[in-house]
């Protein structure tokens, strides 16, 4: 599947002119039908957790970040406020290229603009007309910076616009996105960011640490019902792309820590037996019957620079929070 295309291009003039399209089409999930039914007839069902970023999804995931119990964002965003100097000075390359993996509405990288002052920015995302716009509104914000959207799915290998310079450029990972993969597929994944670094580059990436089950549990199953919402909205998705007819109601929210693997997971759990039937063909579900929707793995510091050296990185600086639930980590590659 060709994961990249260009959404955005703006030539940099002080006048600030609106972003040029280039090119765009048919969002990277729309392929996904055959991938999500293989998932739903599987001995344990699964739903990929990108399916969660539907527009109303993404707005859930934006509450998710503002509630008490959900402290990975705003535990990251006051680790790259007081830091973001020492950041800029430990990668030490002003007029790099920032590379946000996941760049969202872009503002956690518009934050990082002052102390790294990038010649250019290239966002990626999953949410095209999401990135499409916030790229507007950015673009006019900070005229001087080259704007570029890449529409992708970050499970396929990356691919960089041509132009895109080849010295100085950073990958920016935050949120703990990465806690999405598993392990082996975080090392594929790091290993293939590798690929389009040299020497002068660096990857910038945010870890949840692996801290006690309670406040994982709170953070993942929250007072208010968000994120149980956030989970159960999955289904609606996957009803308009695969054309199920999956009842929100039937479904329960589970989150639970599990130590062993040490991941919190998410499972949409069956409250009565269930029947599900799609254009050729169905599943059904006995009622405690679940679908696993998430997993968020959560690292210990040393077990993530053990992996990011397997897929050919050193960690240069690392900076936490005074309670160390969150870690920033300036990697940089490292010769074979
Ligand atoms: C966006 C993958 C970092 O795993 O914490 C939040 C998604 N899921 N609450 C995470 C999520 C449930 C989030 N990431």
């Amino acid at each position: 599947m060709p994961s990249a295309f260009i959404v955005a291009s703006a030539p940099v003039a002080s006048s600030g002119p609106p972003p040029r399209f280039v090119s765009s089409s048919a969002s990277p999930v729309v392929a996904g039908r055959d991938e999500l039914l293989a998932g739903l007839l599987a001995p344990g069902a699964s739903i990929a957790p990108k399916y969660f970023y539907d527009t109303l999804g993404s707005a859930l995931f934006e509450a998710i970040t503002e509630l008490d119990e959900y402290y990975p964002t705003r535990t990251e965003r006051a680790i790259l406020a007081a830091r973001d100097r020492e950041i800029a000075a430990a990668f030490g390359r002003p007029g790099c290229t920032l590379i946000d993996l996941g760049a969202g509405n872009g503002e956690k990288a518009a934050r990082l603009f002052a102390a790294l002052r990038p010649r250019e920015y290239v966002a990626i995302d999953i949410s095209v007309e999401y990135l499409r716009r916030s790229l507007e509104a950015l673009q006019s914000r900070f005229p001087h910076v080259a704007m570029t959207g890449v529409g992708a799915d970050l499970g396929e290998p990356i691919e960089l616009p041509e132009r895109v310079a080849r010295q100085g450029r950073l990958f920016f990972y935050p949120g703990s996105s990465i806690g999405n993969f598993v392990p082996d597929d975080a090392q594929r994944f790091l290993a293939g960011l590798r690929t389009h670094l040299d020497d002068t580059g660096g990857l910038l990436v945010g870890i949840d640490l692996a801290k006690d089950a309670r406040t994982l549990e709170a953070a993942y199953d929250d007072a208010l019902g968000v994120t149980a919402a956030f989970n159960r909205n999955v289904l609606r998705h996957v009803n308009r792309i695969a054309g199920t007819d999956f009842v929100l109601a039937d479904w329960r929210h589970v989150a639970r820590f599990d130590a062993t693997h040490g991941r919190v997971e998410m499972h949409l759990e069956a409250r009565r037996p269930v029947r599900v039937s799609w254009p050729g063909g169905e599943r059904r579900f006995a009622a405690g019957e679940r679908i696993h929707t998430e997993n968020s793995y959560k690292y210990r510091l040393a077990d993530f620079a053990a992996l990011l050296g397997r897929a050919g990185f050193a960690v240069q600086a690392q900076w936490l929070d005074e309670r160390e639930r969150f870690a920033m980590l300036l990697a940089r590659p490292q010769r074979a």
